[in-house]
């Protein structure tokens, strides 16, 4: 028997084989010269900010030994080892990342788009459509909000136990294997202080889902030490109440040291065989963790470390004890292991000018082209010196960058506006083509462009005939709903309240005892994971409706929308997608806190996603269709004043479609226009009808969706017919009907068309106070309407309308 037999008989199965341990080693010493090469990069002027993973590779190198096909990740800046031992990560894309290259081949998580350490997977092919899950290891886009990654952590382990229990479910083979996949995250010490973090950890334990949470603890969060982060220091103290007993679910939690890898590799074993199996959900706290390099390139740790501290964490360095760890076991000579090292060395430099060599010489090739383009067109031009110049200062740039090449270009046009010659007709073609190109580095996927974007959704119109049932708008969505509970497996809705009851509103009333709890489920009262409990499930395939009970209440959950859902397709530049559909209610609620309309709010937040403003139930369930059947992610506002008023159920409920983006005008006019939505559209049409009574003619319009915005120009050929306009809601001043104003007047080009100021109609500035009078004190009532539109007419025919 050799050396390295008898020491592999002698250790415990989650001990690899000696040279898989060396392999280990090897890619610590990769990943820890990545992060040193980083760093001088940035402080070369070659990129403009690095964060990195030195001081934490052991435990991800054993975090990648846990990890199995199909399993997710959902950690942050710090995990390069882990997606490098994954073989996720090479050292060129990782530098092409802090470089910043625009190609997605080379820099698959962002295309550029994000600062370094920002990691990520593809789960979609080119055309947008799934990749098969099961078969790949799983990385969710990382974001940069501290602790932002937790909820939809939660979500993605959420979709394993859904997977597990819905019998439907199991026919989606391309996502799931049963739910036995792991749901891997990982947080900072001083992040875990976040509200999101505390959320997501109840909401695990209670739902009993196979994620295994890892804090990667190196006692700073920046310069703050752990003392004024954590209840007494330590993150597994302060939630020992969480661990499981023998009566009651819990988590299990695990404290291991950051540079003991026999320990890591045990703790990450354990951890994922017991979420695996049993979905019992696992915290492991990686303790004693360093930072060789500090934070980040923004600071330096000796700032705020003391002498001892930094000594400290040389001695205890996980990648020092690593090798240790190697040599005690006679695992490897001190120069086999020098040789892995030189060698990783070797790999990564070389790698790194590869990354460099492909970056720059992309935009190098731009730079020579421009200039070459320039000199031609200043040839014949009387401004030839001034354009030779910008020429030949933009040749001496050092590391020029895409901003260098094109804002030169711009100059020159500027210069050479009074020439026409070829050269400058060539130049200009070349600025154009280059916009082109770099409108899709910087700007493409904001939505969908794939086949499924809710613009290409054919429409089905709604089916009646003399028998359709006349009922509350609330029976039409759960009508709905039950028929997509009966028909597609990957659906599934939550929230408070929604379970039992079948949500306030009942609109699921009865569709929790007919389909089973776990595809219409009751949640706690915790917005910000109902959000990230909707991402993570539909990041894996699935179609969840993730119901926020009230409007105002979204406020909770919109950093996750905003941040993490609406920029998802941007930021991996459609590699990833999660059709979330987000149910709320709002409008012509009554009180502060009921407020029910902070449209702008969301238009500001939410570009990214769909935004959907339904005036009844059967147009939302509509929507609800288009949805289903698109790969958007939407937040769909049902009028909380609509539920009990009779709509007729259409015959196709479950298959007509509501087309997104076109705008229905529900009554013609001829002498103004008034552009609303929602709960406004009756009060809109109630006072078209007092107004055609005394001789004014009003064309009401529906938007019916926010986002897209009427992409036909519906309303601008209605103004030009009416030349004048009104753009009311309940929102504040400056909202939603400032955003519908610019959209039209700017965007559709219709300020000649108009013989009267264009005006909007929101509600107060302030929030609207309590009970009935405080509604119609506060937004705009049917006389309101009235009587704006009447002075407007008064303006123009003061005889035939005379002051009020
Ligand atoms: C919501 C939010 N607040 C602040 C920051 C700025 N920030 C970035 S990293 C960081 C410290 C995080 O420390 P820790 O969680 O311990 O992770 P470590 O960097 O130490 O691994 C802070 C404050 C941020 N990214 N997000
Ligand atoms: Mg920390």
């Amino acid at each position: 028997m050799s050396e390295l037999q008898k020491i592999k008989k002698s250790k415990p199965s989650f001990v690899p084989e000696p040279s898989a341990i060396l392999e280990d080693f090897r890619i610590a010493m990769i990943s820890r010269h990545a992060s040193l090469m980083g760093r001088k990069e940035v402080f070369m002027g070659k990129a403009k900010f690095g964060i990195f993973g030195d001081g934490k590779e052991l435990a991800q190198i054993a975090m990648a030994r846990a990890f199995q096909l199909g399993d997710f990740r959902s950690g942050y800046y710090r995990d390069q080892t882990f997606m490098m031992a994954m073989g996720e990560l090479n050292v060129k894309q990782y530098f092409a990342q802090l470089y910043a290259y625009t190609n997605v081949e080379e820099e698959p998580a962002s295309a550029g788009r994000l600062m370094n350490g920002h990691f990520a997977t593809r789960s979609l092919n080119e055309d947008g459509s799934w990749k098969d899950l099961t078969k790949m290891n799983n990385s969710a886009a990382d974001i940069s909000p501290t602790a932002a990654q937790m909820p939809k952590l939660l979500g993605l382990a959420y979709a394993s136990k859904l997977f597990r229990v819905n019998k439907g479910m199991k026919k989606l083979k391309q996502f799931s294997v049963n739910g036995n996949e792991v749901a891997w995250g990982t947080i900072g010490n001083a992040s875990t202080s976040e509200g999101m973090f505390f959320e997501s950890i109840n909401a695990a334990g209670v739902l009993q889902v196979p994620m295994v949470i890892s804090i990667w603890d190196d006692e700073y969060g920046i310069s703050v030490p752990k003392e004024f982060h954590t209840t007494k220091g330590s993150i597994s103290e302060a939630l020992a109440g969480f661990q499981r007993t023998e009566e009651k679910p819990g988590f299990e939690i695990i404290k291991v040291k950051g540079w003991n890898y026999e320990a890591l590799l045990q703790a990450f074993q354990e951890a994922g065989e017991l979420a695996r199996t049993e979905h019992v959900p696992v915290l492991i706290h990686v303790e004693e963790m360093t930072q060789p390099q500090g934070h980040s390139t923004s600071g330096s740790h000796e700032r705020y470390k003391s002498k001892e501290r930094l000594d400290w964490e040389k001695d205890w360095d996980c990648i020092k004890k690593f090798r240790e760890y190697i040599l005690e076991n006679e695992l490897a000579t001190a120069d086999a292991l020098d040789k892995i090292e030189a060698e990783a060395k070797a790999h990564v430099k070389k790698e790194k000018e590869a990354a460099w060599s492909d970056f720059s010489g992309e935009i190098k090739k731009e730079l020579n082209e421009a200039v070459a383009l320039i000199k031609s067109a200043a040839k014949d031009s009387t401004r030839k010196v001034v354009l030779d110049q910008l020429a030949d200062e933009l040749k001496k740039t050092i590391n020029p960058i895409r901003k260098d090449v094109v804002s030169t270009v711009r100059k020159a046009l500027l210069l050479l506006r009074f020439d026409s010659n070829s050269g400058k007709n060539e130049l200009k073609a070349w600025y154009e083509k280059q916009n082109e190109l770099n409108h899709d580095r910087y700007s493409s996927h904001l939505y969908s462009q794939s086949e499924w974007s809710v613009l290409k959704i054919d429409e089905v119109p709604a089916e009646f005939n003399e028998k359709s049932a006349v009922v509350d708008g609330r029976e039409v969505l759960q009508a709905f709903f039950d028929n997509k509970l009966e028909n597609d497996p990957r659906f599934f809705a939550f929230g408070e309240d929604v379970g039992k009851i079948g949500d306030v509103n009942q609109a699921f009333a009865g569709l929790q005892a007919k389909h089973g709890e776990w595809r219409v489920s009751d949640t706690s009262i915790r917005e910000c994971t109902i959000i990230g409990q909707g991402i993570g499930a539909a990041l894996r395939g699935l179609r969840p409706i993730a119901e926020i009970q009230y409007l105002d209440y979204l406020l909770y959950g919109l950093q996750m929308l905003s941040d993490d859902l609406a920029s998802l397709q941007y930021r991996t530049k459609g590699g990833q997608k999660a059709p979330l559909i987000v149910r709320t209610r709002g409008h012509r609620l009554e009180g502060v806190w009921h407020a029910g309309s902070p449209m702008g709010m969301i238009l500001s937040t939410l570009r990214g996603m769909v935004v959907c403003v339904p005036r009844d139930m059967t147009q939302a369930a509509g929507m609800y269709n288009t949805l289903l059947k698109s790969d958007e992610p939407a937040i769909v506002v049902e009028c909380l004043n609509g539920y009990r008023l009779k709509e007729r159920l259409p015959e196709n409920i479950g298959e007509f479609t509501v087309p997104l983006g076109k705008p229905e005008i529900l009554r013609e006019g001829t002498d103004l226009t008034i552009v609303t939505y929602g709960s406004m559209c009756r009060i809109v049409m109630d006072a078209a009808q007092e107004l055609s009574e005394i001789g004014i003619e009003v064309e009401v319009i529906d938007v019916q969706t926010l986002l897209p915005f009427d992409v036909h120009g519906i309303i601008g050929e209605s103004v030009k017919k009416t030349n004048r306009v009104i753009f009311a809601d309940e929102d504040v001043p400056g909202g939603a009907s400032a955003f519908m104003l610019q959209q039209v007047i700017e965007g559709q080009k219709v300020f000649r068309y108009l013989d009267s100021d264009p005006q909007t109609l929101p509600a107060k500035a302030h929030r609207p106070a309590y009970s009935s009078d405080g509604d119609y004190f506060s937004k705009p009532s049917i006389e309101d309407v009235v009587e704006k539109v009447y002075s407007m007419m008064h303006e123009v025919n003061p005889k035939t309308f005379p002051a009020l």
